[in-house]
């Protein structure tokens, strides 16, 4: 394993703290570059009150030292503000008093039911302090380092939200990748069409007014990114395997596509692939289309890598769905829990962050390299010398 890391903290503890292991040496990084993103993964319509709470401020507690990255494992913290409001529901030291804000009515569609059965817990805050996508943040802000490491060898990632509920944005994506972001974040519901975006509005706030939740699709873009990343090989090499798993990770994602995705299955060969022709230059070949997404044979083709994922409503309704008192069995209305009435804008960006780990661990592995520097030169050779333009 080429690239690692590991996360902890409960929505409403103490903090959020990630350690990462296997970053090369001599990348620059400032905490202003990582609370970028974690500012890009606050936003969005629909987001809840602890958005506003909270700033998502990093501290970095090792291995960074005068702005440069030491090749030793690195730990973030981010504090949640939160967490004075919540010291003796949260406190770690045995706590004699009635329990404060138990959950015993599992919401459906939330980890809850299975996570109280699974560990144990009469009082399922004790699943959902962990299970809350609250823990993205910290995600975010490692993988933010390694978007930056990313960019320096020429990589490129970006997002943009397609559908929201029923409302959905049938455009092709027409711009660069790394134009891609500062267009989509310019939209409430980082949609890159002005007209659809307010249709995208106006269902959320629909659906907040009917106490309901919304989910979506989104979509990640990453260019510049070499041949041969992945293998065939194994099963377990194969980088769509390893996209798939990293995008299924986040919470509330039910569906994974590559490229055209599902629409691969309703189309023949003729239409569907990519046809190779001969390059501008000798020795070389090209591609014109990309129905793939940038992926062949479980392997980078250096074609921009399309990926799509899809997000269920989120669980917490404000006017609930049905379930059962855990502690009565009697039939009760689910808990409520402040939450957001719909989160695909923030999940597009926590999707970048996802792939982002993916592919560096992949570069990792097939170029090496404990400096950046020695990783870099690497990688500049073998895009000078693939031949696919
Ligand atoms: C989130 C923080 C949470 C929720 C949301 C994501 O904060 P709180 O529970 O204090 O309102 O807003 O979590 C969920 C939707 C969930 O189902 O757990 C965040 O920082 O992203």
């Amino acid at each position: 394993m080429s690239l690692r890391y590991l996360t902890a903290g409960e929505s409403h503890g103490k903090a959020l703290t990630g350690i990462m292991d296997g970053m090369p040496s001599g990348l620059s990084i400032s905490v202003k570059e990582i609370e970028e993103q974690l500012q890009r993964r606050k936003l969005g319509f629909g987001r809840g009150a602890r958005q506003k709470i909270e700033t998502d401020a990093v501290e970095i507690i090792s291995g960074i030292r005068f702005g440069k990255t030491l090749g030793s494992p690195i730990c973030l913290m981010i504090q949640n503000k939160d967490a004075s409001a919540w010291k003796t529901i949260m406190e770690s030291e045995p706590y004699v008093g009635p329990v404060q804000r138990e959950v015993i009515i599992p919401r459906p569609g939330h980890a809850d039911l299975v996570g109280g059965i699974k560990y144990h817990h009469s009082d399922m805050r004790n699943v959902l302090e962990r299970a809350s996508a609250r823990e993205t943040a910290i995600r975010v802000g490692l993988a933010s380092i390694v978007r930056k490491m990313l960019s320096e060898l020429g990589i490129s990632i970006g997002s943009r939200v397609v559908q929201i509920g029923s409302v959905r944005d049938e455009s092709e994506m027409g711009i660069s990748v790394n134009r891609l972001n500062s267009m989509a974040d310019l939209s409430p519901v980082r949609c890159t069409q002005d007209q659809i975006t307010e249709v995208m509005i106006a269902e959320v706030e629909h659906a907040k007014k009917a106490g309901d939740t919304l989910g979506g699709i989104f979509e990640i873009y990453a260019s510049g990114v070499p041949a041969g990343l992945g293998s065939y090989s194994q099963w377990d090499r194969r980088l769509e395997g390893a996209i798939s798993k990293a995008l299924m990770s986040l919470n509330a994602v039910k569906g994974v596509e590559i490229g055209l995705g599902f629409q691969a299955g309703r189309s023949r060969g003729s239409t569907f692939h990519d046809e190779i022709f001969v390059g501008s230059q000798p020795g070389y070949v090209r591609y014109q289309t990309n129905s793939a997404g940038g992926i062949e044979g479980g392997m980078s083709t250096s074609q921009p890598i399309v990926v799509r994922a899809s997000m269920k409503p989120l669980a917490t309704l404000m006017k609930p769905l049905r379930s059962v008192n855990l502690k009565t069995s009697e039939p009760e209305l689910a808990h409520i829990e402040r939450s957001d009435v719909c989160a695909v804008p923030a999940a597009a960006v926590i999707g970048e962050s996802l792939l982002a780990f993916v592919l560096a661990e992949a570069v990792l592995e097939k170029f090496g390299g404990d400096s950046m520097e020695e990783l870099s030169g690497r990688v500049q050779l073998w895009k000078q010398a693939c031949p696919i333009e």
